[in-house]
């Protein structure tokens, strides 16, 4: 009646699977339902391996960007023992970008493209990463909220269904939960610390509540790809219900400590729903398209490391060299 403007979600899902083998699909999906597995040289759908090489290639991204804005605070860390700490972290947070890379590399894409996405700004990465650490407190609230979050929905997807991701995030997870435990020490030592130690980190709360919001992405009636996702065990959850794990966990521990969040309409309701005030989403899309105010920044320092280790790179791929094992 309406001359096929209007096409039911099921119908298109079916007609996208028809560029499938109908079989084929129809065993991966019971493979899927079945909690198994799904490793590299199984069979899957087209579509199954690009979300997973978009989903696992921001990962990594996120990690290898993320350890920026507290990789700037080694020089100016509080003391030997927060110095030793954040170099620990610093390091860890490569390492799961090497972890992720690798995961996504299973997939098909190289990382040297993978890479070149970054720069070029084709590729995203987390949100939060383009806000500056102006301040000590603001690695607190890094090491604390922003790992937290990142622990909810890492946690969720290594349940996920392709094996390299999920083992990695397994890993992954042990790793970052230790990270929270020391971003929570640095918080609590502000947050019990002095009238102007706890000034900062109020500052810092502040300043990172709404990023924090927007971390586990839009609304869920605004997501473009959960539904596909979910179906196929790549994500286990859905943006609003990690925000709201989030939420849940974390604000009272922040509340407790005798903070509190820039937002009068933050509360929980008798359903355990948390409900926020509009975090202006037109903000997380400028963000997320290159226009927050550290997009330029961070890609400078990306793209200038690249170009310094371009010739540890090429050495390392030059099949003719020849290297001299040292004596001693
Ligand atoms: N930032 O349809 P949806 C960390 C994009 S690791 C930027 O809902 P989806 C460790 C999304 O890509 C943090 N872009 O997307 C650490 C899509 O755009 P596209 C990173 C975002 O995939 C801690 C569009 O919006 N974690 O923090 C964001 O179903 C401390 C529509 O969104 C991961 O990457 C965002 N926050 O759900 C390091 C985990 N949210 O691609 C250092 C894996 C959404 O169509 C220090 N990823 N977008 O152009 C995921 O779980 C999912 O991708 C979500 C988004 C949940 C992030």
């Amino acid at each position: 009646m309406y001359g096929g403007g209007y096409i039911p979600e099921e119908e298109k899902r079916k007609q996208q699977h028809m560029e499938e083998d109908p079989a084929k699909l129809a065993e991966f999906e019971a493979r899927i339902d079945n909690g198994e597995k799904i490793e590299p040289h199984d069979w899957m759908p087209a579509e199954y391996r690009k979300q997973l090489i978009r989903m696992i290639e921001q990962h990594a991204h996120s990690e290898i960007i993320g350890s920026l804005p507290e990789g700037t605070w080694i020089t100016r860390a509080p003391s030997f023992k927060r110095k030793m700490a954040l170099i620990a972290k610093v390091q860890d947070e490569i390492g799961h970008g090497q972890l992720l890379y690798n995961a996504a590399e299973t997939l098909g894409k190289s990382r040297e493209q993978m890479m070149q996405d970054l720069l070029t700004g084709k590729s995203k990465y987390s949100n939060v990463f383009n806000y500056p650490a102006k301040t000590w407190a603001d690695v607190a609230v890094i090491g604390f909220l922003i790992d937290a979050a990142a622990i909810v929905n890492q946690v969720a997807n290594s349940k996920g269904s392709y094996g390299p991701y999920s083992r990695a995030l397994e890993r992954i997870c042990y790793e970052e939960s230790f990270h929270l435990k020391q971003g929570h020490d640095a918080f609590v030592a502000l947050a019990t610390g002095t009238e102007s130690q706890r000034a900062m980190l109020q500052d810092a709360v502040n300043r990172w509540y709404r990023p924090i919001i927007h971390f586990f992405g839009p609304s869920d009636k605004d997501s473009v790809h959960t539904g596909k996702l979910m179906r196929w065990k790549v994500k286990m959850m859905t943006n609003d219900a990690m925000r709201n794990q989030f939420l849940s966990s974390y604000v009272p521990k922040v509340w407790e400590l005798g903070l509190s969040f820039p937002d009068p309409k933050l509360h929980k309701d008798d359903n355990g729903e948390w409900h926020f005030s509009d975090p202006n989403w037109d903000e997380f899309y400028q963000v997320i398209k290159g226009n927050g105010p550290c997009n330029a920044e961070r890609l400078a320092v990306r793209s200038w490391v690249e170009t310094q280790h371009k010739w540890i790179r090429e050495a390392l791929f030059n099949p003719n060299a020849k290297y001299t094992l040292p004596l001693s």
